[in-house]
């Protein structure tokens, strides 16, 4: 019986221990979250977008609200590139990714900096200083994709 309890014990701790890569179930799962994390931001991103290009008027609250909606997201995705899943879901994901997971890891913090620099620029209210922060966070985007995404 002490053994046993020992045993369950020791399970739990190791049960503890686990990396957070495993809190997906399949690679999947990690794949759909990925996917829906870039879709959220990226629908939050085309807003801030559509008001640095003049496609619709420029409203600084509104610029505000989204940008700071794209900063908490760009936190998300990563966590769904765990290793094992490059394959087993419906992925352009290309298998550099893993390869390369510092680059690509350095990629993300990147991102992740400069939608912070957007979120503070939006606060600011003024409409070029946005525009150069949309377009310094735009080019992370870009450089992913470029490197890591497949057409
Ligand atoms: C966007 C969006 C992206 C980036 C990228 C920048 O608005 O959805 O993925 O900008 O196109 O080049």
């Amino acid at each position: 019986m002490k053994k046993f309890v020992l045993a369950l014990s020791t399970l739990a701790a190791l049960l503890t221990a686990l990396p957070a890569a495993a809190q997906f179930q399949k690679p999947e799962d990690a794949i759909k979250y990925r996917k829906a994390a870039f879709t959220v931001m990226g629908a939050h991103f085309g807003r801030i977008g559509a008001m640095v290009n003049n496609r619709v008027p420029f409203d600084a609250k509104v610029a505000a609200e989204n940008a700071e909606i794209v900063a908490e997201m760009a936190k998300l995705p990563f966590a769904g590139f765990g290793p094992g899943t490059d394959k087993g879901g419906d992925t352009r994901a290309k298998p550099e990714i893993w390869a390369e997971m510092d680059k690509f890891r350095a990629g993300a913090t990147k991102l992740q900096e400069e939608s912070v620099k957007l979120a503070t620029a939006a606060k600011g209210g003024n409409a070029d200083t946005l525009k150069a922060a949309f377009g310094e966070a735009a080019k992370t985007c870009k450089a992913c994709h470029d490197n890591y995404r497949k057409e």
